[in-house]
Parts: C-alpha cells; sequence; structure tokens
C-alpha cells in the first residue's frame, strides 16, 4: 500500500514514521510512505499557501490550489484507480479499527492536513472523498491525526505484524478490550504471573483470557458489549463475571 500525506510540514513525519514496526514495514516493502508539501505547489514569487478567510474573522484559510495541485500530483503517481482521499478534521467519522480495516483494503490512501483555520471549503467538497476525526478535540493541524491513521492503518495490512498475526488479538479486533498479558519472571517484587497461564492447557487458557477481555470490556467500556455478538459461552462467562463481583 503506498499512502500519500499531503502537509506543509512534511519534517513532523520523520520521526514517527521511521521506527519499530512502520519502518520495518517500509523497508520490507508492504508499506510506501510519501509526504508532500503542496508549497511545492504555490507558484507565486512568495509561494503562499494561506490567505485571509471571505467575509472576515480571524485566522488564516488554506488556499485551494496548492492543495488540488499536490493531491492531483500523487494521484497521477499511482496507475490504481483503488484509491481513498481523506481530510483530517475534528467535524469528520469518527475513526475507529473497522475504518482502520477498511481504509487498509484501498492501494494508494492520500491523508490531506489541513492547518490554520482550515482549508477552502471547494477542495473538501470536490477532493475529498470522506473526513475522519481522530477525536473530539481540535490539534493545531491534521499531521498528528495523519500519523496516527498512517500507524493504525500500516498495522492492518497483512504481513507487517509478522507471521503469526497481532492484530487478531488486539483490542477492538473482536469488539472487546483485549486480556492481560504477562511475561518472565513468574514472580516478581511477590506478584505472581496467573497460574493458568502456566498451565499449558490452551483450552482453558483460551477460555481465561475471553473471560478476562469481558471483565476488563464490563468493566471499563460496558458500551462495547452492544455492539457485538456475544456467544452463548460469552454470557456464561459473563455470568460468572457478575456472580464473582456480587461475591466479591
Ligand atoms: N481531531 N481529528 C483533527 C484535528 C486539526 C484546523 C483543520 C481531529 O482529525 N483531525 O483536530 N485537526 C484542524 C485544525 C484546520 C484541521
Amino acid at each position: 500500500m503506498r499512502i500519500d500525506i499531503i502537509s506543509l510540514f512534511p519534517e513532523m513525519f520523520t520521526g514517527p514514521l521511521g521506527h519499530s514496526i512502520l519502518k520495518r514495514a517500509q523497508d520490507s516493502g508492504l508499506l510506501a510512505v510519501h509526504v508532500t508539501n503542496p508549497r511545492d505547489f504555490a507558484y507565486d514569487k512568495h509561494r503562499i499557501v494561506d490567505d485571509y478567510p471571505f467575509g472576515g474573522g480571524s485566522g488564516m484559510v488554506m488556499k485551494p490550489e496548492p492543495i488540488f495541485r499536490a493531491v492531483e500530483n500523487v494521484v497521477n503517481a499511482v496507475a490504481s484507480a483503488n484509491r481513498r482521499i481523506v481530510l483530517m478534521c475534528p467535524g469528520g467519522q469518527p475513526f475507529d479499527q473497522a475504518k482502520a480495516r477498511e481504509l487498509a483494503g484501498y492501494e494508494q490512501l492520500i491523508l490531506v492536513c489541513g492547518h490554520y483555520e482550515g482549508i477552502d471549503d471547494r477542495i473538501q467538497q470536490y477532493v475529498i472523498d470522506e473526513a475522519v476525526s481522530i477525536g473530539d478535540y481540535v490539534l493545531t493541524g491534521g499531521e498528528l491525526p495523519a500519523m496516527v491513521i498512517t500507524d493504525a492503518v500500516a498495522r492492518m495490512l497483512p504481513g507487517v505484524l509478522g507471521a503469526d498475526d497481532g492484530a487478531q488479538h488486539d483490542s477492538f479486533y473482536n469488539g472487546l478490550l483485549e486480556y492481560p498479558q504477562y511475561t518472565r519472571p513468574r514472580e516478581f517484587n511477590g506478584w505472581e504471573v496467573p497460574e493458568i497461564l502456566l498451565s499449558g492447557d490452551h483450552a482453558k487458557i483460551e477460555r481465561w483470557r475471553r473471560k478476562e477481555s469481558l471483565r476488563i470490556t464490563l468493566a471499563r467500556r460496558p458500551d462495547l458489549l452492544d455492539n457485538i455478538e456475544l456467544t452463548p459461552q460469552d454470557h456464561k462467562l459473563l455470568q460468572e463475571i457478575k456472580s464473582e463481583q456480587a461475591g466479591g
């Protein structure tokens, strides 16, 4: 997959995308990330990318032409029509795991980062396929959201997390929060690893993990339980959890 980021501040991306799993994904050719600066597509003498808002008001608005040409340029760089052009915007659709999985299905993802007071709305109307929001707060620009989305989408690509596909056990992958994980030592500061994880009984371990996922989801994010299909075993496990709570 190729991810194109349109941003006035390309240097912001070098750190976060150049390490660990995202670096490995790029080195192995599973992911390519390109950052394009709309300023390079501002053809006036001062390469101006923003201007005063029509109608008045404070702050500056990003001009449409440099962004339009920057998007056009990266569109022309990829032959496939299987692409999505996404604007980072607090007013967009909430970004979640399902959206990450969906966006990972495109050949090319173009993430457009606004700055200042926003982008001339004609870009949003005529160029952008969809706007997404990473949460109900306002940042100074779309750069951090673009990094969040790049990260979440990249790890959904086949092969990025390695052979035994870690994403299957993620929080949210199955609609539940993740069960607790432990590693060596078996005892640390007198704090023990749950006995069952050392038993070697894989069926029992699976059941325990499912139960702990349900327990943690019920405690912290009960809203998530309304959005998934629970199996008869899940209902049984939830009953156990509730009676354990009642019994103290
Ligand atoms: N939240 N989710 C977000 C954001 C910054 C003014 C337009 C968000 O996605 N993007 O806060 N973006 C704004 C700043 C211009 C982008």
